[in-house]
């Protein structure tokens, strides 16, 4: 099952019919324990409407009372990449260090307002050189901690100012437009699949100049780990999101240009498509 935001509406989609009712609010239909079958009960007393295939032709970004936060350096290649680009700053060993600890790294990412969604434009920072798109399986968590779905995030990461001196993170994770989520909420009836893959591509006019996928099998930490190590100490009124890590780094000599337009896609939830933008 998936479901969508629109400005006025949320709309499930189940088994090729669409749903929507006008008492459905985002906060208060999402956030809720056991998520995929409380939607099927509430199928049950309404009626499909194909007409809401329009409606899916202007999604909004799939958010509403959440907070995005995000977890790092889950995957190899994430700890890898961390490590080269900080090794000047010595910041190198911290990266070895939270990739083997029993904690994970976890850290805020975007309030609901700076989050772009599906057709958005994420940002690359003025004051940076070095930018990539981190495409990153993101869990809904809802609000007593169990894991109730899946989005596609980007992480948009200014590399030149986290490798300067890792306690400038937050600056090179967070600003306006630098997560991106969507283009629905997927609600699959049991935990998603471990052969799930993430995909990107990106294209700059005419050519692709990255492309690369991972499973996320390849993730070192479980899934619920992360979400009991967010939850240990903090509430979500409303649920959270919670971005996985990055198992994608494109080379060194890669960055971000404006108008590049960055493909994620994960399967069974879709495809991100975002443009970049000042
Ligand atoms: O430690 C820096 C950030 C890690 C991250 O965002 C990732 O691994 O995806
Ligand atoms: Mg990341």
């Amino acid at each position: 099952m998936h479901i969508f935001k629109t400005n006025n509406k949320v709309i499930v989609k189940y088994a090729g019919l669409l749903y929507s009712s006008p008492v459905w609010t985002w906060d208060s239909f999402i956030n809720r324990e056991a998520l995929h079958s409380e939607v099927l009960k509430d199928l049950q007393s309404i009626t499909a409407d194909p007409s809401l295939a329009n409606d899916l032709e202007h999604l909004s970004t799939p958010i509403a009372g959440q907070e995005i936060w995000a977890s790092g350096v889950t995957y190899l290649r994430s700890k890898d990449a961390r490590m080269e680009e900080s090794k000047d700053a010595g910041g190198g060993d911290f990266y070895a260090r939270v990739y083997d600890a029993e904690r994970p790294e976890i850290f805020f990412k975007s309030s609901a307002s700076r989050a772009v969604g599906p057709g958005g434009t994420v940002r690359i920072r003025k004051d940076s050189k070095w930018n990539v798109p981190e495409p990153e399986l993101v869990l809904f968590i809802c609000s007593v901690g169990t894991i109730e779905g899946y989005l596609i995030g980007n992480d948009m990461s200014s590399r030149d100012i986290e490798g300067e001196n890792p306690l400038y993170l937050p600056q090179a994770k967070s600003y306006d437009g630098a997560a991106a989520v969507g283009p629905c909420l997927y609600v699959p009836d049991t935990a998603i699949s471990q052969d799930t893959e993430i995909q990107i591509e990106i294209s700059r006019g005419d050519d692709k100049v990255f492309a690369e996928a991972i499973l996320i099998s390849r993730m070192k930490r479980t899934h619920q780990e992360l979400a009991n190590y967010l939850f240990m100490e903090m509430s979500f009124p409303a649920g959270a999101y919670l971005m996985t890590g990055t198992g994608i780094v494109p080379p060194d000599s890669f960055t971000l240009n404006y108008g590049d337009v960055i493909d994620i896609t994960i399967s069974n939830i879709g495809t991100l498509t975002n443009q970049v933008g000042r």
